[in-house]
């Protein structure tokens, strides 16, 4: 597959921020993030929302990050190091959702750097990573400052109400998404098992474009999602357009499926250590 440009040794990188959670099984959120960050020649920085206690067979816990804490992270950053990208995974809290749109129009990013915004809600054996009145502010505050939303389908039931089950609901998902005000909508088809390939829908309000790979046969799939969205604004970053970067991650999320590995006794994470063969 194709990488992204490398910077020379000793030279500043494109830096890309993640704003998410921590995983102390190091599988998902911003240990995932991380991971592909790195492998991919980007520098990573990093808001911490949220601490997890958690290890492959689920979520036990978390600690919610003060909003202030959380808002001078993302300043300190901004105002001295700069981004070129940045996309957030789990918010846990409705502040905390409202911090980070405050803290992104305050620094006077809307519009101007790639903000890549994964809906995180749940983690993938259902344990809560969000609580439930936040998805009204992720839905009215945050959705309409974000160039790419990428929900899962469990995720895009909660948010607009569609049971993606075919072409035609992830249509129909794609364009309530996008009614929400974001510049693009990603309806991932992931989860939806009974099909043989994995389809996301990606749609800016007027065209459609697919995206397509065969459906990975693993249980070790935990970190696909924050893998995905971390390698879109990573490209994104680099300059690349939203479909081009949207199929770049494609490639790369699937590659990560196929180098799984199993971890403790549940399931273990997609792995972007591939790239270091
Ligand atoms: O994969 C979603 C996710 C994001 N962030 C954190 C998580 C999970 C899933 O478990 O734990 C911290």
């Amino acid at each position: 597959m194709e990488f992204l440009p490398l910077t020379a040794p000793g030279s500043t990188p494109v830096r890309v921020m993640t704003i998410a959670g921590s995983d102390s099984g190091g599988s998902a959120g911003i240990q995932a993030d991380m991971r592909t960050f790195a492998l991919l020649g980007v520098h990573s920085l990093v808001a911490v929302t949220a601490v997890t206690i958690q290890n492959s067979l689920g979520v036990k816990g978390f600690h919610r990050i003060p909003p202030a804490i959380i808002a001078g992270q993302i300043e300190a950053v901004v105002t001295d190091i700069g981004l070129q990208a940045a996309k957030t995974g789990m918010l846990a809290s409705s502040e905390i959702v409202e911090t980070v749109a405050d803290c992104w129009r305050a620094l006077g990013l809307a519009g101007v750097t790639p903000f890549v915004v994964d809906p995180v809600c749940a983690s993938m054996r259902g344990d809560p990573l969000l609580d439930p009145p936040a998805l009204d502010t992720l839905r009215r505050q945050l959705f309409p400052l974000a160039s790419l939303v990428t929900p899962n389908l469990d995720e895009v039931r909660l948010l607009v109400g569609v049971d993606v089950v075919d072409p035609h609901t992830q249509r129909e998902a794609a364009k309530a998404l996008h009614d929400l005000g974001p510049r693009w909508a990603l309806v991932k088809g992931g989860h939806l098992r009974c099909a043989p390939d994995s389809l996301d829908l990606l749609y800016d309000g007027k065209d459609f474009h697919e995206f397509n790979a065969p459906r990975v046969d693993t249980v070790h799939d935990h970190g696909a999602g924050d893998t995905l969205a971390a390698a879109i604004a990573c490209a994104l970053a680099h300059g690349y357009s939203m479909p081009d970067a949207v199929g770049f991650a494609k490639g790369w999320v699937t590659e990560c499926l196929r180098s799984a590995y199993p971890l403790g006794a549940g399931h273990g994470p997609v792995s972007a250590l591939w790239r270091l063969q």
